[in-house]
């Protein structure tokens, strides 16, 4: 290829990245500030909890003594979102010319027993499935990947990841809505209050992960099934093959290496609930 060629497939690349990113842009900016200033005063509780050791506790993975303060500032929190739930926003997103590295954080449910991570093969990748279980407990068709990959619309969107230790990026993601794809392989539960992800079982059933995501967010436009990370396929520690993606929620909730998905209209519990955070966990 000539580096004309070369450079106007870039282009190209970059004006439609720039067009699918661009429709991202509804809420207003006051908004979009209020919120940002609302997240701020969430991670200035966070702050505080710092001293009282928070870093200690999320990295003790069998210490569920949080601090009060932590709790406390969740509880505040949820009630915010809430309200805000409702009203159909779209979070800010960013040219992908903003885009920033992201650190891996959070290794539950990637790990082998000596604490390395388990890779995915391409092959393994292929035939990848997420299992699907019904409301009513039944085992669905499972979702292929192969499929995810290849029969929806792909969206590139950037935005800024967030999470709850008190540091952000501006990444990246490739994906296809997760709401696409469900309408095709579980239409019936698209009504379903909550759904919850998880990781592959694993050897220790302590290491597994999970994300409960209630309605609004399963069926968000900007929650996404990804397996790109700033234009590269998602390395084992960023969540091969697939994780899911979605702007309004901390890090927590943005599980990497989807295994399953199963529905329920009972509020259901996760990996870092179970551990005293909120359920949400939006700003
Ligand atoms: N399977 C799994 N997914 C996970 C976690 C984890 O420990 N295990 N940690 C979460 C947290 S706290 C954050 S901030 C993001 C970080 O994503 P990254 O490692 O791609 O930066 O992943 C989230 N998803
Ligand atoms: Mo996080």
């Amino acid at each position: 290829m000539t580096g004309d060629a070369r450079n106007a497939e870039e282009a190209e690349r970059e004006r439609r990245l720039r067009e699918q990113t661009d429709d991202g842009e509804i809420i207003s900016k006051e908004e979009y500030t209020k919120r940002s200033r609302r997240a701020f005063l969430s991670f200035a509780g966070l702050g505080v909890a710092g001293y009282l050791g928070f870093r200690q506790v999320q990295n003790m993975e069998e210490d569920e003594n949080i601090p009060r303060i932590l709790r406390a500032g969740f509880d505040w929190n949820e009630s915010v979102w809430s309200t805000l739930e409702r009203d159909g926003a779209r979070a800010r997103t960013f040219s992908v010319d903003d885009r920033e590295e992201i650190r891996v954080n959070g290794r539950h449910g990637l790990e082998d027993g000596d604490g390395d991570f388990i890779e995915v093969s391409e092959s393994e990748a292929e035939t990848w499935e997420i299992e699907v279980t019904s409301r009513n407990g039944s085992t669905l068709d499972p979702i292929p990947l192969a499929a995810v990959k290849s029969d929806f619309e792909v969206h590139d969107m950037v935005w800024e990841h967030k999470c709850i230790e008190g540091w952000s990026n501006i990444v990246h993601w490739t994906g296809v809505r997760l709401s696409d794809v469900l309408e095709r392989y579980a239409a019936d539960e698209l009504s379903a209050e909550w759904s919850v992800l998880r990781t592959p079982p694993g050897n220790d059933v302590r290491r597994e992960y999970s994300s409960a995501i209630e309605n609004y967010t399963m069926r968000h436009a900007q929650t996404l099934l990804a397996w790109e990370l700033n234009g590269e396929p998602l390395t084992a520690g960023h969540g091969s093959p697939i994780r899911l993606v979605t702007p309004f929620k901390y890090g927590i909730k943005q599980i990497k290496r989807v295994g399953s998905i199963e529905f329920t209209d009972d509020r259901p519990t996760d990996y870092w609930t179970e551990r005293g955070y909120d359920l949400h966990s939006s700003f």
